[in-house]
């Protein structure tokens, strides 16, 4: 469930920051120096019912197949970012155990988050190769929890596209760190390893060129909008992906692209803290929020943090602007 999200604080006459306690989430307790992930990755057997058999606990070797420890990896990688970086003990700040479950049923071409846990496909090994081989996609999929426990935003329409551009956000995040690269050394490709040779393309997503992903004669071409003037307006249904949600993601996943590398460095640092700070402090934002309103609140949070008028402030207005949001 959705434990203690702001749902219920009207936008934006209640909005809130807390002015004591600047530039932090300020609820929530803080990771514990000797902290550790709590991992349990699981095997579904090619079937669907979850979470499967236990494969690999917390603190045990390798398994030696390769999903398997990726997954493992990964989570690792995730949870290490978060404690490391934010200061924060998993996605609900209490150590919530990591679940991960892979060899979700036969040629499953998807990786998702459930609620409760992570499930990953093998894929069909003709396009996809499997989807525990990006650890983005693995930090992606865990990210959907984080935002669950914090800003729940509303999976369709603009708010689903926020929701999906915090979890690629947080993807290119665990991705670089792994890697150790500064902002301008990354690619910001997400699952850059789940196609395979076959496919016409480079990953699933570019944060840094929405659209450029891939073009291929069986998958289409990527869809993704870089601006606002390019929103693809669709149903708000599931048939059209929640209204587009994996697509117009490519909007504020831009902007954060733009935001990060005008500031340099590692993308942790500045702006994924901006992005973490917006995402984790309570009552700020409203479930539904729109790409104006979410805009408005990296720049309350970065203002908080790093103080009207300073550098942080000033690319990030300009980043957004870069992408056709005046704040
Ligand atoms: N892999 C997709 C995602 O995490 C699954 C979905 O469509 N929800 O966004
Ligand atoms: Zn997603």
């Amino acid at each position: 469930g959705q434990p203690d999200g702001p749902g219920i604080i009207a936008w934006p006459m209640q909005r809130r920051l807390e002015p004591e306690a600047p530039g932090t989430p300020g609820e929530e307790p803080r990771v514990e120096p000797d902290a550790a992930p709590r991992r349990a990755v699981h095997d579904a057997q090619h079937g669907t019912s979850l979470p499967g058999v236990l494969v690999r606990g917390e603190g045990t070797d390798p398994s030696g197949d390769r999903s398997v420890d990726e997954a493992y990896d990964g989570l690792g990688a995730t949870w290490r970012l978060l404690a490391e970086a934010f200061g924060r003990d998993s996605l609900d700040a209490r150590g919530l155990p990591l679940v991960a479950t892979v060899h979700y049923a036969r040629d499953y071409d998807n990786a998702f988050w459930d609620g409760r846990q992570m499930v990953f496909g093998d894929g069909d090994g003709v396009y996809f190769a499997g989807f525990t081989r990006s650890v983005d996609v693995v930090a992606h999929e865990l990210a959907h929890g984080l935002t669950q426990y914090t800003a729940g935003l509303t999976y369709v329409g603009q708010s689903g596209a926020l929701n999906e551009s915090v979890s690629d956000v947080w993807g290119a995040m665990v991705r670089q760190r792994v890697r150790g690269e500064t902002v301008d050394e990354a690619d910001w490709l997400i699952g850059a390893d789940v196609f395979t040779d076959r496919v016409q393309g480079v990953a699933l997503r570019s944060m840094a060129a929405p659209g450029t992903a891939y073009d291929d004669p069986v998958l289409g071409k990527d869809p993704q909008p870089a601006h606002l003037r390019d929103y693809v307006v669709l149903p708000h249904d599931a048939d059209n992906d929640n209204g587009g949600v994996h697509i117009n993601s490519g909007i504020p996943n831009k902007a954060f692209h733009l935001f990060a590398t005008a500031l340099g460095g590692q993308v942790w640092e500045r702006a994924g803290q901006v992005w973490f700070d917006t995402l984790t402090t309570r009552g700020l934002l409203p479930r539904d929020v729109d790409f104006a309103g979410f805009a408005a609140a990296t720049v309350e949070t970065a203002v908080v943090r790093h103080g009207a008028g300073s550098e942080v402030e000033v690319a990030l207005r300009s980043a957004w602007e870069g992408v056709g949001l005046e704040v």
